[in-house]
């Protein structure tokens, strides 16, 4: 029989599945001979009721499906490990950070945050980054963001938060998107959302890659040693392929295209070994350095710039295995911020201790059962073992009598059961006093001063993307009232954002909003921006070449070479798939043009003979082919055949546009300096 892949699964004989060509049995195990007709009375006669075979398959496919999650519904999930490669234990007795080398299995899941399960992968929005270190005491989970700030400082507006994001209440659109009404009556309302606002309207919210973002802990935690000597931890994912984002009309045009781009991307890579990775990184600190600073550490809408408190690698994580169920393994997948090891701790960011409660308790929701830790995903991998018993779908069969601690059965000869250990978590004791009050800390009332900082860090072209995606989602907004007190607010975090921002919505400009904490000047830090950081590499990227009958094979295969050797793929498209003849051979395609546009690719090229390229150039699936990858700042390559298409397409060469040799090289980067004179940016 073939093995199922989770050794709890194969536990019971009852919980066994069987595939492959084995016999097909009910969920009872009861072998049948006949699973295409349903038992009837007479072939064209009714169907019985007798018919257990049917009932049972249709009862389980009526219930097949659980509520997908409040929020982070959609998301792609890989497995991996981590390895330590700088020890800490000076900071942390984790046993997973104790030695180098140590490896550590994991899963992670990336997902965007307002849409359903079935949505798109690349709207405008911040992407959940989590991992689950399957750790040898117990599971750790990192339950972050590609944004190192939240919109919100205390947990208890998250529902509001989540509500005004979320399709409205009594329309039921928009689906995943952030420009509508109910959103930005909202934030405009909230200060405290402008920092991670401006993030979310940056380059940030719309990733290239799932492998190509940066993950962060967002909140402040605690890293304990074992004489119980404690830091501040920030945690810091950095991908080895760089940072690297779209732009805004190529993500737009890609939901058109495929709507599973980057969790096709992710499942391909891994499926081709090629396997994504991302530094872990710690800023650590101490209580004195907080203190110093000119915002709280526990306030979980403020970053600590890298300037300030330097990253320090402890660790890689590799993704290398793809689910092998989405079901199980993706939509199963509980993560729960509450789950640390020892030698980790939270620190008093009152958005974390509202968190720690919700995770456990919407998986109760989601799951079903209090039991779903034992699903074999949330399972620990090493031992577990206390005095919690029963619950819906309790899976295991604990022996013995003893179900409640301290117990003396062993005097008796019995198992006693688990004991509590000394060196098992302990929060780390800390001195509290104060008034019980719903009050903000003044501390946490600057909501303007790091907004400003993102916004002064950016490059002239991310800053005009940035002043672009307010216009474009402002100009969603049908209250003009809500318009008019986003652009106070704008004008507040700096005047030139306020100022380009309406000029865009050809609106006059706005005071900036009153506040006791106006604006400082933090300074700059470059690690905010991406196109500063952004890597000269074909690794992980993608060149689409269209070619058509009569192409040159040797061309073809001299292109491909040259883009693989830089660690690059080059997809195939021609008008029909074929195969193809070439002069030199024959050749199938892996796309056909109409259903492969060039938002689909990181750079073009193209292998013609003229006669084909003047029939293609009639198609405007190649025009607008060549026209987006132009417009989407994309290198392009051609062959003396296929120049014609790119002058029909209205097409100025620059520094991106050339022949197909020296292709490779020029498809390592974005022509930035192309998007001022094709796109009317705010
Ligand atoms: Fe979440 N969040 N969140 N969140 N969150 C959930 O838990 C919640 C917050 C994040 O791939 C839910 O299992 C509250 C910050 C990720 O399965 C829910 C607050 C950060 C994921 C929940 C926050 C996150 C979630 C929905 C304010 C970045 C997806 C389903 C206090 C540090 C995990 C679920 C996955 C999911 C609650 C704020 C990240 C409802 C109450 C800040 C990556 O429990």
């Amino acid at each position: 029989m073939t093995q199922a892949p989770y050794e709890t699964r194969t536990g019971h004989a009852g919980e066994t599945q069987q595939i492959g060509g084995d016999p097909l049995t009910t969920n009872h195990g009861i072998p049948f001979s006949d699973n295409q007709n349903s038992l009837k009375a007479g072939a064209r006669g009714p169907t019985l009721l007798e018919d257990f075979l049917l009932r049972e398959k249709i009862f389980h496919f009526d219930h097949e499906r659980i509520p997908e999650r409040i929020v982070h519904a959609r998301g792609s999930v890989a497995h991996g490990e981590f390895e330590c490669t700088d020890p800490i234990p000076d900071l942390s007795r984790a046993k997973l950070f104790s030695k180098k080398g140590k490896k550590t299995p994991l899963i992670a899941r990336f997902s965007t945050v307002a849409g359903g399960a079935g949505s798109v992968d690349t709207p405008r929005d911040v992407r959940g980054f989590a991992v689950k270190f399957y750790t040898e005491e117990g599971n750790w989970d990192l339950v972050g963001n590609n944004i190192p700030v939240f919109f919100i400082q205390d947990a208890i507006k998250f529902p509001d938060l989540i509500h005004a994001v979320k399709m409205e209440a009594d329309r039921g659109y928009p689906q995943a998107a952030s420009a509508h009404d109910t959103f930005w009556d909202f934030v405009s309302l909230m200060p405290e959302t402008m920092h991670t606002l401006i993030w979310a309207m940056s380059d940030r919210a719309i990733p290239r890659s799932l492998r190509m973002m940066e993950g962060f802990g967002v909140h402040t935690f605690k890293l304990v040693n074992d004489q119980g000597r404690e830091h501040f931890v920030k945690f810091h994912w950095r991908p080895r392929l760089g940072t690297q984002s779209l732009i805004w009309d190529e993500s737009a045009k890609l939901q058109g295209a495929d709507n599973d781009f980057h969790r096709r991307d992710l499942f391909e890579a891994i499926a081709a070994g090629d396997h994504p990775a991302w530094d872990l990184a710690v800023q650590v600190f101490d209580q004195e350095l907080a203190d110093s600073l000119p915002y709280d550490v526990l306030d979980a809408t403020k970053i600590i710039p890298e300037e300030v408190v330097p990253l320090r690698v402890i660790g890689k994580m590799t993704l290398n295995r793809n689910p092998d169920n989405h079901f199980a393994e993706n939509e199963q997948l509980a993560f729960l911020p509450s789950n640390v090891v020892p030698g980790i701790d939270f620190s008093d960011d009152p958005l974390l201790q509202g968190r720690l409660f919700s995770y456990l308790d919407t998986q109760k929701s989601r799951l079903g059962t209090t039991n779903f830790h034992q699903i074999p995903v949330n399972a620990p991998k090493c031992p577990y073992a206390n005095m919690m018993r029963d619950g819906m779908m309790q899976t295991q069969v604990p022996k013995g009598r003893a179900n409640y601690e301290p117990n003396s059965l062993d005097q008796a000869g019995e198992d006693p059961g688990p004991r509590a250990q000394a060196q098992g978590f302990a929060t780390a004791p800390q001195q509290i006093s104060g008034a019980k009050t719903r009050d903000r800390s003044e501390s946490f009332g600057d909501a303007y001063s790091q907004p400003r900082m993102y916004w002064n860090s950016l490059t002239a072209n991310e800053q005009a993307h940035t002043a672009s995606a307010y216009v474009f989602e402002l100009s969603k907004v049908s209250l003009p009232h809500v318009v008019e007190r986003m652009l106070s607010r704008l004008s507040a975090i700096h005047p030139d954002l306020g100022r380009r921002v309406a000029e865009g919505l050809g609106l006059p400009p706005v005071k900036p909003a009153e506040t006791k904490f106006p604006a400082r000047n933090l300074g700059t830090s470059d690690a905010l921006s991406i196109q500063k950081k952004w890597p000269a590499t074909l690794k992980g990227r993608r060149v689409g070449l269209l070619f058509a009958e009569g192409s040159d094979k040797a061309s073809i295969d001299k292109l491909k070479a040259e883009i693989e050797a830089e660690g690059g793929t080059l997809f195939t498209i021609a008008p029909k798939v074929g195969p193809l003849k070439l002069k030199g051979g024959e050749m199938k395609a892996d796309g056909q043009l109409a259903g492969s546009p060039s938002v689909l690719f990181d750079a073009i090229a193209m292998i013609m003979m003229p006669d084909q390229a003047d029939k293609l150039m009639k198609d405007a699936a190649c025009i607008a082919w060549v026209s987006d990858a132009f417009a989407h700042l994309k290198a392009i390559g051609h062959c003396p055949g296929t120049k014609r298409i790119l002058d029909k397409a209205g097409i100025e060469p620059d520094e991106g546009i050339g022949p197909n040799e020296g292709l490779a090289e020029r498809a390592k980067h974005r022509y930035w300096d192309r998007e001022p004179g094709l796109r009317d940016l705010a």
